[in-house]
């Protein structure tokens, strides 16, 4: 139960962390695969939607870390997710960009959980693919 729970609270606080890395590199990654949201008419052209569509990803991120920290996913659900995918139709935000951004930052934030360097070595299969679940329920709530 501790050792779980050190491993829980060490990979929320290396997500932390990193935070604003694993958002800057997954919006470029996105943004060199779709290069037409950043293109005059574009989604995310202009610095105010890029702006919004950065402050998006940290918060789904957050989310995302709120939800490891507890074990349990609802808070993500009822307080990030709930509506997304209609506030997204609504501002005509490609959600399956959003989504595809999503999984970039969670395949970020699994490489640096991961990390074998710096930390005690066990198993942590399990905390990885809950972790991997709380980045798919955020993408496809979305996308
Ligand atoms: C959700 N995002 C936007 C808005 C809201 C959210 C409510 C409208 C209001 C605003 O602009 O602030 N807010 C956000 C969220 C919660 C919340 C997750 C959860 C609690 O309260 N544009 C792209 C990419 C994508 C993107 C695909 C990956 O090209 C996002 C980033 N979101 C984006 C953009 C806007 C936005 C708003 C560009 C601005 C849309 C616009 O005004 O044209």
């Amino acid at each position: 139960m501790v050792a779980n729970g050190n491993k829980r609270l060490d990979s929320v606080n290396r997500i932390t962390s990193n935070g604003s890395s694993i958002v800057a590199n997954a919006a470029r990654s996105l943004f060199a695969e779709q290069p037409q949201l950043i293109q005059p008419g574009g989604n995310a052209y202009t610095s105010r939607r890029m702006a919004a569509c950065l402050r998006d990803m940290e918060i789904i991120l957050r989310y995302v870390t709120y939800a490891i920290f507890a074990g349990d996913p609802s808070v993500l659900d009822d307080r990030c997710l709930n509506g997304l995918r209609e506030t997204y139709q609504a501002l005509g935000t490609p959600g399956a960009s959003v989504a595809a951004g999503v999984q970039k930052m969670k395949e970020a934030a699994l490489a640096i959980v991961m990390d074998p360097s710096g930390i005690t070595q066990g198993d942590c299969n399990a905390l990885q693919s809950e972790i991997a679940s709380y980045f798919d329920r955020a993408a496809a709530a979305v996308g």
